[in-house]
């Protein structure tokens, strides 16, 4: 049994009561379990590498969407908290950017092995504070999150053989800001590159979701990380604001709503400060009728229905070829029926809690326009549990390109089928929309796989598989799903400036 002990070595007495005295959970799904861990009834900001009350006095509940029920109360950092925070991120560089590569590696290796020791609390508590399935956490969220410190602590000392002859630095402080959908996860693909570089960071995490961001924080000091080269301020939308507003930052990295996306670029207009956008997505899914149906059937429903759909490459368009629309439909449907919706911490769950209760009246909104705009509705049968916030598997057919369902990212597990007759109508219609994050192709033919990947405008395109990501792969959008590139080599050039005379390609 590996009882973790959630107190900080260093907080000084008061903040250390807020971190020990609280609820204890027994991991799921084994109630005889004594291997547990704790959640603090208060958390307060991790700044200069201590958790410290917030300046404002102010805190917020975070709850669980499955049941409604406040988790703990988390602080609401205000402008003189987030320029604290940038504060001790500055003092932190110097020291840390000139460590040598492979001694910062050194920290972000033990950050993923931590990660993993500690694989079960984090699924958990994400889990608890999300709504998500317990088997996505440990099987997805929880392995990629160490995956990314694993794989950017390798680069660490081989910048200069990331980018031969452009004599790479790092930036300076880094402003983080992130959303709900993969809490863990996003913190992850923001931070470990960013130190791999050399520089220092202030993380935002969403307001509704901000639990293991904070326990990532106290795995950087298991870890003995330097204080201050991670921060983490919590707080909602004002805080975002203030953090990306705050003059002395170099870059900031932001993955949210396009909407928001939007707001931040203003923001940094005119500042020289670097910026990258990882917004939001409305992606095609495109089926051919020479493909394996059964297996795009399978695809199909990790598309949309992975993560209750509050992912921004969901494959939220389904494009069928119109030869088989019916008999995918119908296998669609017949699968839909036996996708186990209910309690996330139970791991024989599909799909869990939608995330919060604003989420769902949005999803609850967009589907109401579809029947209105005259879409045909087609939901699962499976009774939801009265408490929490929760939306059965919903697909629309009849669906037309004016449609809102068809436009609109909902961010649910709602699909919108549509139909195509030739490769080129297939393009035509997974290319019109103002996004372009993520594509799927299912087809038996390469040479199709290849000539329709080359034409659509997608970051990333999925051939006979979805959702299936990879510290190593590359992942952004074009048009109003952003710009630049999270993951891979190309995800280091985020937080390096070029000094040399040979710029990278
Ligand atoms: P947003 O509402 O945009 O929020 C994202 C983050 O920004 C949150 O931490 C939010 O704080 C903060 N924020 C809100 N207003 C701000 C402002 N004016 N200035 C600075 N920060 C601000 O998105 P969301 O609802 O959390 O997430 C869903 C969206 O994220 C979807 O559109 C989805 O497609 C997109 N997304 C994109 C990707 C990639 S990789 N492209 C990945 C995941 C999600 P609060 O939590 O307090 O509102």
């Amino acid at each position: 049994m590996v009882k973790h002990d959630t107190k900080p070595a260093e907080a000084p007495p008061d903040e250390r009561r807020e971190l020990t005295f609280g609820k204890v959970w027994n991991y799921a799904p084994a109630p005889e379990s004594t291997d547990h861990f704790a959640i603090a009834e208060r958390y307060g900001l991790f700044v200069g590498g201590e958790f410290k009350k917030p300046k404002s006095g102010e805190y917020f509940a975070t709850i669980n969407p499955a049941t409604e029920q406040p988790l703990a109360e988390i602080a609401q950092a205000g402008d003189a908290d987030v320029a604290a925070a940038v504060s001790a991120a500055r003092s932190a560089f110097p020291a840390w950017s000139k460590l040598p590569g492979d001694e910062r590696a050194r920290y972000l290796y033990r950050i993923a092995r931590i990660l993993l020791e500690r694989a079960r609390e984090f699924a958990c508590l994400e889990t608890l504070d999300n709504g998500k399935p317990i088997r996505e956490t440990r099987d997805v969220d929880v392995p990629l999150a160490a995956q990314h410190f694993f794989y950017y602590a390798g680069w660490a000392d081989k910048l200069d053989l990331a980018f031969p002859g452009a004599r790479p630095r790092p930036l300076g402080v880094v402003g983080q800001v992130i959303p709900w959908n993969f809490p863990l996860l996003m913190a992850a693909w923001k931070i470990a590159p960013a130190l791999a570089c050399g520089n220092t960071v202030v993380l935002k995490p969403a307001e509704t979701s901000p639990l293991t961001a904070l326990r990532l924080a106290e795995v950087c000091q298991q870890a003995g990380l330097p204080p201050g080269v991670v921060n983490i301020v919590t707080g909602d939308g004002r805080t975002g604001q203030a953090l990306v507003r705050h003059q002395d930052l170099a870059k900031v990295a932001f993955t949210g709503s396009t909407e928001v996306g939007k707001e931040i670029q203003r923001a940094v207009a005119g500042r020289g400060v670097e910026l990258t956008l990882e917004l939001g997505g409305k992606a095609a899914h495109l089926v051919f009728e020479d493909a394996a149906i059964d297996q795009a059937v399978e695809g199909v429903v990790r598309g949309i229905f992975f993560n209750q759909g509050h992912v921004c490459c969901a494959g939220s368009r389904l494009l069928v070829q119109e030869s088989i629309h019916d008999l995918l439909v119908d296998k669609l449907k017949a699968r839909m029926q036996r996708i186990r919706v209910g309690d996330p911490m139970d791991k024989n769950t599909d799909m869990g809690a939608i995330h919060s209760k604003a989420q769902l009246q949005r999803i609850r909104e967009l589907v109401a326009a579809g029947e209105a705009e005259g879409a045909c509705l087609h939901q699962a049968t499976c009774a939801l549990p009265g408490k929490g916030f929760w939306f059965p598997p919903s697909v629309f057919t009849g669906v037309a390109s004016s449609h809102r369902i068809a436009r609109e990212e909902v961010f649910g597990p709602v699909l919108a089928v549509q139909t195509f007759r030739t490769p080129e109508e297939a393009v035509e219609k997974a290319n019109n929309t103002s996004y372009g994050l993520s594509a799927g192709i299912w087809t038996d033919k390469g040479a199709r796989i290849l000539w329709l990947a080359e034409r659509m405008k997608a970051g990333v395109v999925w051939n006979n598989t979805f959702n299936r990501f990879d510290a190593a792969a590359p992942f952004g959008g074009y048009k109003e799903s952003g710009f630049g590139r999270e993951g891979g080599r190309q995800g280091l050039r985020a937080y390096l400036r070029f000094d040399g005379a040979l710029q990278p390609g």
